[in-house]
This record gives structure tokens, sequence and C-alpha cells, in this order.
């Protein structure tokens, strides 16, 4: 009886193992598979930007996070105020970037504290000053 005992708890012991080889794999499979929408995670946001403003005009971030900003310029390089150059200026958060006549950009920064901030163009139309090149930065 003894020795049938002992290997029982052996093999026991190698299906414990063999279960937990089992689990490791499936939970790095997990990770490997969730990794790339964990990343994406953080806010994005895409705004129109032209002479007649932006759109939409609110961000939705959160504080200590990135938010990637995707600006489309939708004004050609003939406009006479700034080119057709705009920008998003947040003094808040030291964020100044400009995005050139009909061209697509996307840049990212990390809101550090909550509240409302304005984010403007302060390039063209009279900037900052001008309701129309005024959006919010919403940060929770
Ligand atoms: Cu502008």
């Amino acid at each position: 009886m003894k020795s049938k005992q002992a290997p029982k708890a052996t093999s026991k012991k190698s299906a414990i193992l063999i279960g937990l080889a089992g689990l490791t794999v499936v939970a790095l499979a997990a990770a490997m598979f969730l990794a790339p929408y964990i990343r994406s995670a953080r806010s994005e946001a895409t705004l129109e930007i032209s002479m007649s403003g932006w759109s939409p005009a609110v961000i939705n971030a959160k504080a200590g996070e990135p938010v990637a900003v995707t600006m489309i310029n939708m004004d050609n390089q003939f406009h006479t105020d700034g080119g057709g150059w705009h920008g998003f200026t947040v003094p808040a958060f030291g964020v100044d970037e400009r995005v050139a006549p009909k061209q697509t950009r996307t840049f990212t920064f990390t809101p550090t504290k909550a509240g409302e901030y304005v984010f403007y163009c302060g390039i063209c139309c009279g900037g900052k000053e001008n309701p129309f090149m005024r959006g919010k930065l919403i940060v929770n």
C-alpha cells in the first residue's frame, strides 16, 4: 500500500504544477491580448479647426492620464490671417501646438489637475479673445 501511495502523491503534485503552468499561459495570453486596449484607454479627442471655430469645442480628459488630441486643419494656406495655420494652446499645462494648413496633427499631453480649462488658437482671428477660437477642456 505504501508504495502505491507515494506515486499517487507525486502525480497529484505534477497535476497541480501542470494546472499552474496552464493558468500562467492563459494569464499571459490574456495580458498580451488586452495590452493594446489598456494602452488606448487614455482619453482621445479629434477636433476640426477652421476660421469658423472648433468642432467639437469640448475635450474630456482625466487628471494624470495622457490625452491624445488630433487636430484637423480645414483651412488652406491662402488665408491672410495666420496663413491658414491654427494652434492649440492650454497655458495651464504648457501646451502650445500648431497645425499647418490642410494638415492633420496628433499630439499628446497630460493634464495634471482636475478642473475646467480654456484651450484656444492663438494664431488667427483675434486668437484667445475670439469666442469661436476657444474651447473647453474638462479634466475629471
Ligand atoms: Cu486659428
